[in-house]
């Protein structure tokens, strides 16, 4: 482990774009990013390369035996998160796993028991846009009054074309679902982040547009799936999913109504906040003078000067590495909330696939 008081060293697996993302949040979170290792010598020696990574180890195990790593960012495709995660904390040491957490219940449950007075997060980083946070501030001091109705899609269009492909496509790699598991987790982590609410039942509808891709046959991962949802606080709602909605590039966007006032938020447009009221609706800017705490400390540059996706990820890094330091920053998205997002996953892929509700247990 690093010395007492010195700077955090952290390493990553995987060589790909969020291994990028991460890394540059490391960074911005003051970090020593100590060491890079992808799927080969090669390609681990290249990724140290176009990062500007000092060490690329051989393999994970090489990594894992160097005691002067605090924290692993695990970044490689779906179906190798919990092996790897679960090394990382028998190692000892603390753990950012990328989302879903694992492709199955049962791999996120025993992450989740491995992870025990350990870190451990998985960046669902949305819940770091400062107007998220105020829009669940407006829940949370009952502003917004009682949640009624939840009106919510995540639109992509990367996979639209038959030549588009990606390791997602692939079941075996990615596992059962590829976009609620990819995107739909991060929409239904904040729906329930922002309402303090839970998702009790799910009905969904599923759509393979292509069965043949560039690089892959025999699909049979969801490129769009349509959700039907009811809460514990009895609200209904609608989430859309989809990686094939042409011009949509990562338009989150999220519309809860409640008994006193809506909010609306676009991740495409993350710097204001709609506030629908039955009478003076309007758009709060972020303006960290006119926000809520918990928004205003996300705000890392003054109101007019945009932040983003990277200023969302680095303040997740950050909140992690605070935690490793033994603070406790609010909202920060951990092991369990992974498993959360994974059982859900579980549940909109059963009833796309028997054409039943399911229902989910409201405290796991
Ligand atoms: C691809 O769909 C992707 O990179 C997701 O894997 C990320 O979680 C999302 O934030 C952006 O899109």
């Amino acid at each position: 482990m690093s010395t007492a008081g010195s700077r955090l060293r952290a390493a990553v697996v995987g060589g790909g774009f969020m291994a990028e993302v991460h890394s540059r949040a490391a960074r911005a979170a003051r970090a020593e990013l100590a060491g890079i290792v992808s799927s080969t010598p090669e390609r681990s020696a290249a990724a140290a390369e176009r990062l500007g990574i000092g060490r690329a180890y051989a393999s994970l195990d090489e990594l894992l035996a160097d005691d002067s790593i605090d924290v692993v960012h695990v970044t490689t495709p779906n179906a190798l998160h919990a092996e790897q995660a679960s090394a990382v904390l028998a190692a000892g040491k603390h753990v950012v796993c990328e989302k879903p957490l694992a492709t199955t219940t049962a791999d996120a449950e025993a992450l989740v028991a491995a992870a025990r007075g350990r870190t451990a997060t998985v960046p669902f980083v949305y819940r770091f846009h400062p107007m998220v946070r105020e829009a669940r501030a407006r829940f949370a001091s009952g502003a917004a009054g009682r949640v009624l109705t939840v009106s919510a899609s995540y639109l992509q269009d990367w996979l639209l074309a038959s030549g588009d492909d990606n390791w997602r496509v692939d079941s075996a790699q990615g596992g059962r679902s590829r976009a609620f598991a990819d995107i739909g987790s991060h929409l239904v982590d904040l729906v329930e982040f922002v309402t303090g609410d839970r998702v009790t039942r799910v009905s969904a509808t599923k759509k393979t547009v292509f069965t043949e891709r560039a690089a892959h046959s025999s699909i049979t991962t969801e490129d769009a799936v349509a959700v039907v949802i009811e809460t514990a606080a009895g609200a209904i709602g609608t989430l859309l999913v989809s990686q094939v909605a042409p011009g949509r590039k990562n338009r989150l966007l999220l519309e809860i109504a409640g008994s006193e006032e809506s909010v609306g938020f676009d991740q495409e447009q993350p710097e204001t906040l709609w506030v629908g009221r039955r009478r003076g609706s309007l758009l709060v800017p972020r303006d960290a003078d006119q926000l809520s705490e918990d928004a205003a400390r996300l705000c890392v540059v003054p109101s007019g000067h945009p932040q983003g996706y990277q200023e969302a990820f680095a303040a997740f890094v950050a909140d992690t590495y605070a935690a490793v330091a033994g603070e406790e920053p609010d909202g920060l998205p951990r092991f369990t909330d992974g498993l959360r997002a994974v059982r859900i996953t579980d549940a909109v892929i059963d009833s796309a696939e028997s054409g039943t509700w399911i229902g989910l247990e409201q405290n796991a």
